[in-house]
């Protein structure tokens, strides 16, 4: 039964990795599942085809024969659960490498997700550099609580698993801010599993996409 996943069409990062696809890819090569892609534009993402499969018309999704998700981490989970090799054997283990992926989105995203909205988005609001200092500071503050984790551990919880791959991607929307620098040992984490050969493989099919577009103009 194959899968299909949905990515953008033209992804406005020009090919970073830093669209949620990229996190979708990842897992499912870790796993050693092949995938398709179904791309879509902007405008596709909000008519009816694209919201019969995504409720808010967004990527990614996911479709295993009559199985469609949404949301990438119930996608990833999925994925984990589905197929062997992302997750622990050892039911507390296991729980507790479930517990990661949460943190990663549910405390460590979020923080992240308000800085890009301060860098980017509300750019151009005059009250923008009073703002931009307070969340860069919420997000230091997540990220010395979670520094001390990997001081002496290559992974979250022993074996790298989907905890580990949901942190990872977190933390790399936050290079472009230079906030990842201030912490070394994380730093270090981002590029252990970006040199994952299954990380590799996903960037690079995200990124042959996006340069073909690019070259199509
Ligand atoms: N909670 C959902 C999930 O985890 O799956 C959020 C999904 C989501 O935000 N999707 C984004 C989307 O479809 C793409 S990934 N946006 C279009 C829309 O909402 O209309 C977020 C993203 C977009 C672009 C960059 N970038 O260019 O760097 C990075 C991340």
């Amino acid at each position: 039964m194959g899968i299909i996943i949905t990515a953008f069409e033209r992804s406005p990062d020009g090919g970073k990795g830093l669209a949620r696809d990229t996190r979708v890819r990842w897992a499912l090569e870790e796993v050693e599942q092949p995938y398709k892609v179904r791309f879509v534009s902007f405008q596709a993402m909000k008519e009816p085809a694209h919201l019969a499969v995504h409720p808010f018309g967004q990527i990614p999704t996911y479709e295993e024969g009559e199985l469609t998700l949404f949301e990438t981490g119930a996608i990833v989970l999925h994925i984990a659960t589905r197929f062997g090799g992302l997750l622990p054997d050892v039911e507390h283990a296991r729980a507790r490498a479930i517990t990661w992926m949460f943190a990663a989105l549910n405390t460590i995203e979020p923080p992240i997700l308000d800085l890009t909205t301060a860098r980017i988005h509300e750019g151009d609001k005059p009250w923008r550099d009073e703002r931009l200092p307070l969340v860069a500071d919420r997000v230091r503050a997540r990220l010395t609580q979670l520094s001390p984790r990997l001081a002496d551990a290559e992974w979250l919880d022993g074996a790298f698993s989907a905890g580990d791959l949901m942190m990872v991607s977190v933390l790399l929307r936050l290079r472009a801010s230079g906030i990842l620098d201030e912490y070394p040992g994380l730093a270090d984490y981002v590029a252990r599993g970006e040199a994952r050969p299954a990380y590799q493989r996903a960037f690079a099919a995200q990124l042959a996409v996006n340069r073909a577009q690019a070259v199509a103009g």
